[in-house]
């Protein structure tokens, strides 16, 4: 269970975590009309940082204005200070933070427009989203039998609510048949992304991740991987990936907010490369966590401070 914080964050004012309530008949819980982000802050030596802050305020307005939602009053570098504040308040060191944009309550039915716009931001300690190991010795995926939400069906670069139905589907069955998490293929059956994380290939020293034609989110942890891979002088190539070159790719792994950078050793039981935490995984993992902790330098402006 989600341990409470003290505050929620709510169309400007601060309230009391049992008070962030909405009425039953709000739009976004009957029809999915609801935006959000999930958002980092890291515990640095310098205090606590929230991992690339603005990119994931521009994505929330991204979102929001392809379901043609309109945020009220507040401008993306004010919503930024917002989520600063709200890890400030409620004391936390580390945690997740997550703002929704949302319909809410006024009209009933399928046209939005009339709904108000309400705007939160929580914040909690989220631990290992994969699990305790994961991060050291990687997960067992398999690809999943639901396909990606199609481009002409739901747009997969907002992250909105109702797309993360198709997620809820990919997860429940990877689950139950005793998987930590599914890949799912586009409607062409190409690699698409896991239920909540981004997918990366590594074969013969090059990197290869799904366009984000194939119903992949911008990930902004798999721009980070990007960006620290180029770096590191490998080379990082966006392209179709059909369904086998996951069983023979050399190394695999997920990125994500709450995954961060987690390694696949197995696909539909094939074990995947040494069937362990690869080596440039590892590499991309300590270059992604030496920022994050302040171990290196903040190279790219990736971290602010609350
Ligand atoms: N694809 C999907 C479908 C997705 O939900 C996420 C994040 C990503 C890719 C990676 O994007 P980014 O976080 O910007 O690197 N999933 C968020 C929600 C997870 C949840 O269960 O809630 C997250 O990781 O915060």
């Amino acid at each position: 269970m989600i341990t409470p914080t003290e505050k929620i964050w709510r169309n400007g004012e601060l309230i009391n975590w049992n008070d962030a309530n909405v009425h039953v008949l709000t739009h976004a819980l009957h029809y999915g009309s609801s935006v959000f982000e999930g958002i980092r802050c890291y515990e640095t030596a310098t205090g606590p940082a929230v991992f690339r802050l603005n990119e994931h305020m521009r994505r929330m307005f991204d979102s929001a204005k392809i379901y043609r939602m309109d945020i009220p009053r507040f401008t993306q570098a004010e919503l930024a200070d917002a989520c600063r504040e709200i890890v400030r308040v409620n004391g936390l060191k580390s945690c997740y933070i997550r703002p929704v944009v949302f319909r809410g309550y006024g009209e009933m039915g399928v046209f939005p427009l009339q709904n108000p716009i309400e705007i939160y931001i929580c914040c909690w300690e989220w631990g290992k989203y994969l699990g305790a190991e994961a991060i050291d010795k990687g997960v067992d995926v398999c690809v999943s039998s639901w396909t990606r939400i199609a481009p002409n069906t739901l747009p997969a670069m907002a992250k909105v609510a109702a797309n993360y139905m198709n997620s809820q589907l990919i997860k429940m069955e990877a689950v139950l048949n005793g998987y930590s998490e599914g890949i799912a293929l586009d409607a062409s059956g190409y690699a698409s992304e896991g239920s909540g994380e981004n997918i990366f290939l590594i074969r013969d020293g090059v990197i290869y991740t799904p366009t984000l034609g194939t119903s992949a989110l911008p990930g902004i942890t798999r721009d980070t991987v990007m960006t620290l891979a180029r770096e590191a002088g490998i080379e990082v190539k966006e392209q179709a990936i059909p369904r086998e070159w996951l069983y023979i790719a050399d190394e695999l792994f997920f990125t994500g907010t709450a995954a961060e950078v987690t390694p696949i050793r197995s696909v539909d039981k094939i074990a995947i490369g040494s069937g362990t935490r690869g080596p440039i995984t590892a590499k991309l993992q300590t270059a992604f966590m030496d920022i994050l902790t302040g171990k290196a330098a903040d190279r790219f402006g990736w971290l602010t401070h609350v």
